[in-house]
């Protein structure tokens, strides 16, 4: 079966996170692509986090599935003059280099363009134009600019970054959606364009749900859905929320059987309005479907800690999958808290290709993650990430280099 991507040719100058996760995403749509790195060293994190000494990290294998890995030096004279012909030869280069790094290496926008009037540019930064935009960024740093952290933790504890990598893989995300659609524009104007995700950017747009509330807790001063109401009064940003659900429709985190013992004995439960009957039935207090107290979501966002208690009373009374069962008879919208350990043992997941097993020549047999997107007309196959230029003689071959002219440039340590 073809691929959603097929023909497509990617020059992968990317590295760490926020690159490769874009172009881990093109590779498994289809795409060619070619991920360049320093010769002898490659990508920072083949090294980074080992747990097997000498074979390439999980960091670096997790990241980079079904790419060709060529090595280059592109400071070199003869390099440069490689990667002239790369750029000639690719629908779109994709980098994530601190800022002005292009530049330096005698390549900026202007250049690319002239060379290849059809490439697209894809750039990953921390920051877009204004006062940070020559600053070097990595994940935390996003989640603390994007506006996640000063809404993220317990009400009364420090701001909190997230295990989600929303900052890295959430603008590699929203990157690849750049390109794309570039890649479609192309289609009509023949032009390639330069496509910029900064990663405070991609934070934010993932945090808009806060920028709302703020703009509610100017209006009204008050935002009667999160913990501190009606107790605590409200400051003037908008506050951190613990677990509570940033909807419409309350919800908490609730201890279940066992959570005295496993850190992870708990379940996300939603007073969703619509079942609000079917919950009081279930942990027995039928009187508060009627009870003007607690009738209408309205009435009971005052007392959402005391009903929230009693919820819990009953969810301590199941383990987290009983609890599940049980609540989703009813349609009560909830979920176990689940750990990396049961995730990757579910077998739901592996059937899906969510959770993948992947064999390496070094590392031997691990887990991943699949592609989280499912196209019914173009499967994804994932294979393992390339060895630290294992492609170069046969990409270099591809695009024209004679076998004399390849040895050559490996001698001078150009590639
Ligand atoms: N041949 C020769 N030189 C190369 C090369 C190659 N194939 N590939 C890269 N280089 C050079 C670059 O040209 C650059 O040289 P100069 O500093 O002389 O211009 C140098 O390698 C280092 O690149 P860098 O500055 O991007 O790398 P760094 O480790 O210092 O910084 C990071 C890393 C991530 C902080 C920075 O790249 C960055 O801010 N990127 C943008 C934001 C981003 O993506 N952050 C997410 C990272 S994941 O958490």
């Amino acid at each position: 079966m073809s691929k959603a991507l097929e023909g497509v040719r990617i020059l992968d100058f990317t590295h760490v996170q926020s690159g490769p996760t874009c172009t881990q995403l093109l590779a498994w749509f289809g795409a060619d692509v070619i991920k360049v790195e320093k010769a002898g060293e490659g990508d920072a994190t083949r090294g980074q986090l080992r747990d097997i000494p000498d074979a390439d990290s999980l960091y670096f294998t997790m990241l980079n599935h079904n790419k060709r890995s060529i090595t280059l030096n592109t400071k070199d004279p003869k390099g440069k003059e490689v990667l002239v012909n790369l750029i000639k030869q690719c629908d779109v280069m994709v980098e994530n280099f601190a800022p002005g790094a292009l530049d330096r290496m005698g390549f900026p926008w202007e250049k690319i363009q002239e060379i290849n009037p059809r490439i697209i540019l894809a750039s990953v930064k921390g920051f877009g134009p204004g006062p940070y935009v020559d600053c070097k960024v990595y994940e935390n740093v996003a989640q603390c600019t994007g506006g996640a952290a000063s809404t993220t933790g317990d009400p009364d504890g420090v701001p909190m970054v997230t295990g989600a990598q929303i900052g890295d893989s959430g603008t590699g995300l929203h990157l690849a959606l750049g390109i794309v659609t570039a890649l479609f524009q192309r289609e009509k104007t023949g032009r390639g364009q330069k496509v910029l995700a900064a990663m405070q950017d991609s934070v934010l747009n993932l945090c808009r749900v806060k920028l709302r509330d703020q703009q509610r807790l100017e209006r009204t001063r008050v935002l009667k859905e999160y913990p501190q109401y009606p107790e605590i009064e409200f400051g003037e940003a908008v506050p951190r929320a613990g677990n509570a659900s940033g909807g419409g429709q309350p919800g908490a985190v609730l201890k279940c059987k066992g959570w005295q013992k496993d850190p992870n004995a708990y379940i996300y439960f939603i007073t969703q309005a619509a079942v609000w009957g079917a919950i009081c039935k279930v942990i027995g207090e039928e009187d508060w479907i009627t009870n003007p107290h607690f009738a209408t979501p309205e009435a009971r966002l005052p007392h959402q800690k005391m009903i929230f208690d009693r919820i819990e009373e009953w969810t301590k009374t199941k383990t987290k999958f009983e609890a599940m069962d049980i609540l989703n008879e009813f349609d009560i919208p909830c979920g176990p808290i689940l750990s990396m350990k049961e995730i990757a043992e579910d077998q739901s997941l592996r059937e899906t290709g969510t959770i993948v097993e992947v064999d390496h020549p070094v590392r031997g047999k691990y887990l991943s993650v699949g592609n989280p997107i499912k196209l019914s007309d173009s499967p994804t196959e994932v294979t393992r990430s390339p060895l630290l230029g294992e492609h170069t003689a046969e990409v270099m071959a591809q695009m024209g280099y004679s076998a004399e002219q390849i040895a050559e440039l490996k001698a001078a340590r150009v590639i």
